[in-house]
């Protein structure tokens, strides 16, 4: 998988290199391409962002240097990622989706957004564009949010992840997530035992107890 990012803050995804993701990159399991927005500014500042129309606070980074960045990234196998506090809620099934794309964009706005045409543009020249948010709470920009991203959609890439039996454990769970209290050695620390349950050997009892242990933890969420 190709993944592109384009912001203003190209540092911010120096974690690319770290771990397993690192790993994926260095096998040609994963291909990184940071870009910086600034570099297709056509101003003498390097100026991304201008004032709203019909007034407001805060600035909207301009449709031109995002058009030029963007132009030269995407193609008809290219999903764009506009990252957005008001997109649709990213979660594991989006994550199951993307994970079967072939080039990820990711265009990381800052500030009040990037200005709304740019997302039409791309729609009506047939590109898929997603409008993505990460949750409930505003970030600074979508750098983080696109980190989060990627972690959540390369581990699920076969090869990607050290241990694809974790891959497998997960999906039995509907949605995706391991949600029972886990235990390792020492069998007792700082008085507290592991639940005598997980040392019986008895699969099908261990099973039918973390299937209730997640079900009381997932009641918490809600
Ligand atoms: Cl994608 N961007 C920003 N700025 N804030 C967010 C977000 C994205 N997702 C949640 N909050």
């Amino acid at each position: 998988m190709k993944i592109d990012a384009v912001t203003i803050f190209p540092d911010y995804f120096a974690p690319l290199q770290l771990s397993l993701l690192g790993k994926a990159a260095a096998i040609g399991l994963l291909e990184f391409g940071v870009h910086d927005l600034r570099q297709h500014s056509t101003n003498v500042h390097n100026q991304v962002d201008d004032t709203p129309y019909g007034g407001g606070a805060g600035m909207v980074m301009m449709p031109e240097v995002w058009g030029q960045a963007l132009d030269a990234l995407l193609t008809p196998d290219s999903d764009l990622i506009i990252l957005t506090p008001a997109g649709k809620r990213f979660n594991q099934p989006m994550a199951q989706e993307f994970s079967r794309a072939s080039h990820l964009v990711f265009a990381c706005g800052r500030y009040e957004g990037i200005d709304d045409r740019v997302r039409q543009y791309y729609l009506s020249k047939g590109h898929r564009v997603h409008e993505v948010s990460i949750g409930d709470y505003v970030l600074g920009g979508g750098e983080v949010a696109s980190l989060v991203m990627i972690e959540a959609i390369t581990r699920l890439i076969p090869g990607v992840l050290g241990n694809p039996e974790s891959l497998a454990e997960e999906s039995h769970n509907s949605e995706g997530y391991l949600e029972y209290p886990n235990f390792t050695k020492p069998q007792k620390w700082r008085e507290i035992s592991v639940p005598e349950i997980l040392l019986s050997g008895n699969h099908a009892e261990i099973a039918k107890w973390r299937a209730a242990q997640a079900i009381e933890r997932a009641k918490n969420n809600f």
